[in-house]
């Protein structure tokens, strides 16, 4: 991955360094109300070619270009915007416009590993967004971002309009004093390799949260973040046996330190997912409570960039089973001095549970990640009951970026349940399976930089599924054929 300062600032009294994360930075300091901000360096597509800046808070992806501000990447709406096309200022408030659009268009083959039954799948999809920033005296931000999402051909009629437009970031920042910020609404969040935590923005919807998010800023390097967000409100209901009820809703809370010091950090957090599934139907159920803790940490070592992460998970099901799971996932990327040539090694492990109903709940949650950019395009593997080893060779030049991954896929426990990339259940639990080969997957990806703010990406992926697929010896499974998924993504960003 290209990671390269994009921003960086100065201001009166102390500097402070820009922080770079994942091909993307983050930096803004005031000072007294007084800011000096440096003209923006470029952003860079993943393909390494530099942009023109046309945009705030363009990010680069592996697709093409994208926007982010929030989460890990949290930049203020309260700063006032640089110049720039689609910028104004007015004295002490200025506005910038955004605009985004993405089609793709993807082509699945077999996803039941079955040759028996016939289920190719073809669909195009886009989003459209327009996003709508303001700030005032360098304290207070607004940004509204609506999108409309739409599949080609998924109306009822021609005359017909699925309501498909939506709010997906709508929020207020106000910088409290130069380095406590706080942001209240809708809102993305994402952190690290997007593993446990991530906007999604592959999937055309992308994910939002609605909360607080509040980052304090103590020192050069560090960064404590402390998110409070609501899953699902809490209601009063009244269960099938009529009597009424507290559900006290879902909740995803954390807290999240980050220490940089050029291009090597230390990550340490605590999540709480905390939820209430009663419903009116089931009638009163008790919580559902897990607690994660984890570290993780980037260390270069001159051409080699090792990224290494670490999760713990505790607390108790509504079934009243004690959870004990864990994971980790470790990276070491080598970037050869010639032709922007580059290999990577990557495995991701995560405990899944083959005993189910024994007190303990050992299936490690992977709560609300981007999971496809991990364990395999094709998304039939998830960071939960999974060993995964992943080789890559690329070439990342300024007109193209092409790569070829190779996965092998095990489950962590065979007789546990197999997962798919969105948390669903890809292949049920079996006390009886005792191979737990999911498959191995070859994806080959290529993006080309048509501008700085257009890219055109597309990938063929493979899947030959492993003796768990099978439901041969257990009865459970899906198929032994292989599985095959491709796309062509257009993504342009201003
Ligand atoms: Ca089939
Ligand atoms: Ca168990």
């Amino acid at each position: 991955m290209r990671r390269l300062v994009v921003a960086w600032v100065v201001c009166v009294g102390h500097a402070v360094a820009a922080q770079e994360d994942g091909g993307e930075a983050v930096s803004a300091v005031e000072d007294a109300g007084v800011m000096l901000v440096a003209p923006p360096v470029a952003p860079v597509v993943d393909a390494g070619i530099a942009a023109p800046v046309t945009s705030f808070d363009v990010v680069a992806s592996p697709w093409g270009p994208g926007r982010k501000s929030s989460g890990e990447a949290f930049k203020s709406a309260a700063t006032t915007v640089d110049d720039g096309p689609l910028r104004w200022k007015w004295k002490d408030v200025s506005a910038a416009v955004g605009l985004q659009y993405f089609a793709r268009a993807e082509a699945r083959d077999n996803a039941d590993l079955s040759a028996a039954a016939r289920d190719f799948a073809m669909s195009i999809e886009h989003r459209a967004r327009v996003t709508g920033k303001v700030s005032a005296f360098g304290r207070v931000g607004a940004v509204l971002e609506l999108q409309d999402i739409r599949g080609w051909g998924t109306e009822a009629s021609t005359v017909a309009l699925l309501p498909a437009t939506a709010l997906h970031q709508g929020f207020v920042d106000l910088k409290a004093t130069s380095w406590l910020d706080v942001r209240v609404g809708r809102q993305e969040l994402s952190y690290g390799e997007d593993r446990l935590i991530g906007n999604l923005d592959w999937a055309m919807t992308a994910r939002a949260f609605d909360g607080v998010f509040v980052r304090a800023s103590p020192a050069e390097g560090l960064t404590i973040d402390a998110f409070g967000m609501l899953v699902k409100p809490p209601a009063f209901l009244t269960d099938t046996g009529g009597g009424r009820f507290q559900n006290s809703g879902t909740y995803f809370t954390g807290a999240y330190a980050r220490w940089r010091k050029g291009k090597a950090g230390v990550d340490a957090y605590v999540l709480g997912l905390l939820d209430d599934p009663s419903t009116a139907v089931t009638g009163f159920r008790p919580d559902h409570n897990r607690l994660t803790l984890g570290a993780r940490g980037l260390l270069p070592l001159g051409p080699v960039a090792l990224v290494g992460e670490g999760a713990l998970q505790l607390g108790t099901t509504s079934a009243k089973e004690r959870i004990l799971a864990g994971a980790f996932a470790g990276r070491a990327t080598w970037t050869l001095p010639v032709a922007g040539l580059y290999v990577m090694g990557d495995v991701s492990a995560a405990t899944g549970d083959g005993t189910p109903g024994d007190g303990t709940d050992s299936t490690f949650n992977q709560l609300f990640p981007t999971g496809h950019v991990h364990l395999g395009f094709i998304d039939y593997v998830a960071w939960q009951n999974v060993v995964g080893v992943r080789g890559t060779l690329g070439i990342k030049q300024p007109f193209v970026h092409v790569w070829l991954d190779f996965h092998h896929l095990r489950a962590w426990d065979s007789r546990g349940t197999w997962y798919a990339a969105n948390g669903s259940v890809f292949v049920p639990a079996s006390a009886a399976r005792t191979d737990g080969v999911m498959g191995n997957e070859l994806d080959l990806s290529v993006t080309v930089p048509l501008h700085g703010s257009v890219a055109l990406s597309g990938a063929f992926s493979v899947f030959l599924p492993g003796a768990m697929a099978d439901p041969g010896s257990t009865g459970v499974g899906r198929g032994t054929s292989p599985s095959t998924w491709a796309f062509v993504y257009l993504r342009t960003q201003l």
